[in-house]
């Protein structure tokens, strides 16, 4: 088998990815370890930045997500009893978010791929990836019992953090930055009416609390939990007794539970690797990348990643040349250490560490009141949560690339 862009992992960085190239009529497969129904099952994400509405636009893969997406203007950060709106909009601004589940966006963009008629080889097992330094680059992986070997011009690593891609690259070449935290996160999906319009971020000194949704029927809560808690441990009467007592009384009063449809827990981790390509390899989303979910940045960073991607394919195509190619990492992290900032800093500023002494509260109670006292304090939460720009060089300023990267700077102050 031939192509011209292998793409390894169809979360949404890979499926988006592939969509975002057919559309500049790059071929491309993608390779996918486990089956689109095991995909589908994951609950993560559910804040869409302006940036990737568009790209999902441009991979049209956004119908659905018009009419059922929820676009919000703000978030409340709350401090014990003490409830703060941050205005997206800020000083005249479009700032919006799109509340839309990541099993959403991944249903969208197999649907539309499988409309294309491209390849997606799910239960495709023991990927591993060859020749990544030279100009024939292939992968090989088992199926239904088969041995196949993919020939192509170009990988991307799409694999998320547990993928094989970075695992490929050569010892010695990879720089990884790495912060791992004393908590995780609880979640719980439920049928049950949102507590309240906007996403609710609580500080508490019992620890974090976020109420968050999917529709004006499904909500998606989170507690903060120590490190190593088992969710077997926790009931969902446990869950929601506990989320009460985080949140100020007038919003804990109003809140309504009922059985939980899902319950897990994720580690919270802050994780870069430099540089976010070697040879023909190309590492996006995840593969590259992690942030505490505390920003909703994950999926943003996911794809800012491919939709800088295909706008650099698509000069390289044009050019004839992969000069463009090299780019990649440097423009990339720019953004993603932008992203990762800001997901550390309002992890730290919101949760309780098991390390903070008296002295440390007070100075987060300092940093954020400064904050929320200045226009311009305000301004900056809320342009680092509705997403920052990507910067592209001039070179890759041509029209196809410059709308991908419109989209990404979408938000950037309107
Ligand atoms: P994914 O989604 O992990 O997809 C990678 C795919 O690669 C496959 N794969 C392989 N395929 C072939 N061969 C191999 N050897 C393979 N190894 C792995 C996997 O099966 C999978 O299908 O990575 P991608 O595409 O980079 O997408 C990243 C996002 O999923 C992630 O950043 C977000 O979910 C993070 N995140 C959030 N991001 C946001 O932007 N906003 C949010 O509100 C938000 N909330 C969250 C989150 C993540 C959470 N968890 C569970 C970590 C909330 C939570 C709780
Ligand atoms: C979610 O709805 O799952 C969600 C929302 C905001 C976050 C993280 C997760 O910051």
């Amino acid at each position: 088998m031939k192509t011209t862009v292998a793409i390894i992992g169809a979360g949404p960085a890979g499926l988006l990815l592939g969509q975002l190239l057919l559309r500049q009529g790059i071929d491309n497969i993608v390779l996918e370890r486990r089956s689109p129904q095991y995909v589908l099952s994951r609950i993560r994400a559910g804040v869409l930045e302006q940036g990737t509405v568009e790209l999902l636009r441009q991979a049209g893969a956004d119908a659905r997500l018009r009419t059922e997406g929820i676009v919000h203007h703000g978030f409340e950060l709350v401090l014990g009893e003490r409830r703060e709106r941050i205005d997206l909009r800020g000083h005249g601004g479009h700032g919006a978010v799109t509340i839309y589940g990541q099993t959403e966006v991944t249903r969208d963009l197999m649907q539309a791929r499988a409309a294309a008629g491209a390849v997606t080889v799910y239960e495709a097992e023991d990927v591993s990836l060859h020749d990544l330094d030279g100009a024939n680059p292939w992968v090989e992986y088992q199926h239904q019992g088969q041995r196949v070997r993919l020939d192509c011009d170009y990988i991307a690593g799409c694999d998320g953090f547990h993928g094989v891609s970075r695992a490929a690259i050569p010892a010695g070449v990879l720089r990884e930055y790495e912060r791992v935290y004393p908590f995780g996160w609880l979640g719980v999906l439920a049928d049950t009416p949102p507590v309240n319009e906007e996403l609710i971020y609580a500080r508490h000194a019992r620890g974090f609390a976020l109420c968050s949704m999917r529709s004006a029927t499904r909500t998606r809560y989170y507690v903060q939990v120590p490190a190593g808690e088992r969710v077997e441990d926790w009931s969902d009467a446990r869950f929601w007794d506990e989320l009460r007592a985080r949140l100020p009384a007038e919003v804990a009063a109003r809140l309504t539970t009922g059985p939980s449809i899902e319950k897990s827990i994720a580690p919270l981790r802050s994780y870069v690797v430099e540089p976010m390509q070697y040879g023909r390899l190309f590492l996006a989303g995840d593969a590259a990348h992690i942030v505490p979910p505390t920003g909703a940045k994950g999926l943003n960073l996911a794809a800012g990643d491919v939709g800088l991607l295909a706008a650099l394919f698509a000069q390289a195509a044009r050019d004839g040349s992969s000069a463009p190619l090299l780019r990649y990492s440097e423009l990339a992290l720019k953004r993603v250490w932008k992203a990762v900032r800001f997901s550390w800093w309002m992890t730290t500023m919101l949760h309780r560490f098991p390390s903070e002494d008296a002295f440390d509260r007070r100075l987060h109670e300092a940093e954020l009141d400064y904050l929320l006292a200045s226009p311009s304090g305000r301004d900056t939460i809320a342009e680092n949560y509705a997403g920052l720009p990507l910067e592209l060089p001039a070179a890759a300023a041509t029209p196809e690339a410059a709308d991908a990267v419109e989209a990404i700077s979408a938000t950037a102050g309107g």
